[in-house]
């Protein structure tokens, strides 16, 4: 029996809705999801797939083409995961789902709130012994929406619509994994998922999307990495940026809201450093504000927590950054440094 499936990364329409999380940090394993067919999981029964990139669609050497590149080497690059996907190019202007290449393109039919689409074509029988894998996992991508090519901005998450995150989340689909809806993940269903991850704004897979790869295509490799994130789930497999404060008076307690995700195949341990910056870098040459001292996470995990701050009373007025840095101690050595510096999505204004 051939089945098809087809996941579609919706827009959401939902409104806002914080969840107060009081736990320092929460266990979890088996927690990404992903097919079965007689109790086998499926997925490639070899650890690559080849991505045939529409060149109509998408130019070799275009923006389009960097940005989903750069989207495969997120996914190639987890650890403990042999998974790799490989660049070829569809030429041909046409695509196919029964052709046996996966095909990446923009595609006409689709209109909001799809914003793309993988279909997922596998096969699961029984004879004489059970027979079953992905065969093949086409990618269209709305045409009939406007697509942003440049960093993700934190004042306009909807249209127009990060390219790359959204090629990051259907090539989650393209390895074998469904929706995951229950905390912070890429494979959450609503745009923008998990969002990005530390100042620069990169669009990685979250430490539950890496446990799923590793899962199913497991390696003996491993990693070190945590990274800061002002995304949270605020349920349905919506996310939403995190809270904190437009302004504040000299002097005053104010809370913000701050997230980071153990990406890491061990767990780790770590202090995270809270910071007033007069620029939205922020560094530990930053005032220091407070400490969370032995923050852990296991692998794969991801989780939002709420912090008191206390604005000192002798800063000039002005506008400023809150922040914080994950192992702002450098008690970790870490395969990304350059993710743990997260400032808060919006600038305070301080009296
Ligand atoms: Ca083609
Ligand atoms: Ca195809
Ligand atoms: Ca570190
Ligand atoms: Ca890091
Ligand atoms: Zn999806």
């Amino acid at each position: 029996m051939t089945r098809r499936a087809s996941h579609r990364m919706m827009l959401s329409l939902k409104g806002i809705a914080t969840g107060l999380l009081t736990m320092l940090a929460v266990s979890h394993a088996e927690a990404y999801t992903y097919r079965t067919c007689g109790g086998h999981t499926i997925r490639w029964n070899r650890q690559w797939d080849n991505r045939w990139i529409s060149t109509t669609s998408f130019p070799a050497g275009s923006v389009w083409d960097a940005r989903y590149q750069n989207a495969m080497w997120h996914w190639n690059n987890v650890k403990r995961s042999a998974f790799d996907f490989f660049v070829m190019r569809d030429t041909d202007g046409t695509h196919n789902q029964w052709n046996g290449r996966s095909e990446v393109y923009l595609d006409n039919s689709l209109s909001l709130p799809t914003l793309a689409v993988t279909i997922v074509r596998y096969h699961c029988f029984w004879f004489f012994g059970w027979h079953y894998e992905l065969d093949e996992t086409d990618m269209g991508f709305n045409n009939n929406v406007t697509w942003n090519l440049n960093p993700l901005d934190y004042s306009n998450l909807g249209l127009p619509f990060s390219f790359e995150g959204v090629a990051l989340h259907e090539l989650g689909h393209a390895l074998g994994l469904n929706h995951e809806d229950r905390w912070l993940a890429t494979l959450n269903s609503n745009y923008p998922a998990a969002g990005t991850m530390g100042h620069w704004r990169e669009w990685d897979p979250t430490g539950d999307d890496r446990e799923g790869a590793r899962f199913m295509y497991p390696d003996r490799t491993s990693e070190v990495d945590i990274a800061g994130s002002v995304f949270t789930s605020i349920g349905g497999g919506s996310s939403a940026l995190v809270t904190s404060p437009v302004s504040a008076a000299r002097g005053s307690t104010i809370r913000i809201q701050f997230t980071f995700s153990n990406l890491s195949t061990s767990t780790q341990t770590f202090d995270i450093g809270f910071y007033l910056s007069s620029n939205d870098f922020i560094s530990k040459f930053d005032r220091l504000l407070g400490t969370n001292s032995g923050a852990w996470g296991n692998p794969g995990f991801t989780g939002s927590f709420f912090r008191s701050l206390t604005i000192p009373a002798d800063v000039a007025p002005g506008q400023y950054w809150l922040g914080f840095i994950v192992d702002n101690a450098e008690g970790v050595g870490e395969a990304n440094e350059v993710n743990n510096n997260m400032e808060m999505p919006r600038p305070i204004q301080i009296n």
